[in-house]
């Protein structure tokens, strides 16, 4: 097994201010937009997105943290009974623009069920995908609409998302079997 690092810490900083730099242009200015990880990586990911937005524009930006196990079309390949971790959207996503943001891109799935749960809780003006790597090989019509870096992957690579809060370190590390 070979590791080989893709985005050290320095490159995953640089990728999120740009990213939140695209957030504010594409929207001109952060009015309604609201920001969501999807678990597990997503969250520390979405929150360092949420405080280069103030950072830049000295702006307040809600932050919230989705949890799509129960929603997942291959449900019962993960685990006999569904895993229900906590939601934590502590504000109305009606109206609003919502940043969604997650680790990996790969078929797309996730971020389907993502999108079925936030429809679920209300009715936002848009969503929007951020994504840190879209490794490809999707199965669904689903695109990024900020990536952090393309890794075009085989299908037995892993992408090896390390992130401080988590892990103890920032890396993204690829991993071929
Ligand atoms: P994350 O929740 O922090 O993003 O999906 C659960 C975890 O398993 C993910 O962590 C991810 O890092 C890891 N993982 C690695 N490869 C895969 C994969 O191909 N599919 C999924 N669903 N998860 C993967
Ligand atoms: P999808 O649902 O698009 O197939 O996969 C996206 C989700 O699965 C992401 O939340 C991500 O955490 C996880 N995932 C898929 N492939 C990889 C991978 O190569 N590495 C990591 N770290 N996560 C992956
Ligand atoms: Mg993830």
């Amino acid at each position: 097994q070979t590791k080989k690092e893709l985005i050290g810490a320095d490159g995953i900083r640089r990728a999120l201010v740009r990213i939140s730099h695209e957030i504010i242009e594409k929207n001109e200015g952060l009015e309604d937009i609201v920001v969501i990880g999807i678990r597990t990586r997503g969250v520390p990911l979405a929150k360092r997105i949420t405080s280069n937005l103030k950072e830049i524009e000295g702006q307040e930006i809600p932050n919230g943290s989705l949890d799509i196990t129960l929603y997942r079309d291959d449900l019962t390949t993960i685990a006999k009974q569904p895993i229900v971790h906590q939601t934590e959207i502590p504000f109305d996503v009606t109206d609003k623009k919502v940043i969604l943001v997650d680790d990996v891109l790969y078929t797309g799935r996730t971020v389907r069920a993502a999108l079925d749960a936030l429809m679920d809780l209300g009715r936002p003006e848009s969503i929007q995908l951020a994504i840190l790597t879209d490794r490809g090989h999707r199965e669904l019509p689903i695109r990024a609409d900020y990536v952090g870096k393309n890794i075009p992957t085989s299908k037995d690579e892993l992408i090896d998302v390390n992130l401080k809060e988590i892990d103890g370190e920032d890396a993204v590390v690829l991993q071929e079997k």
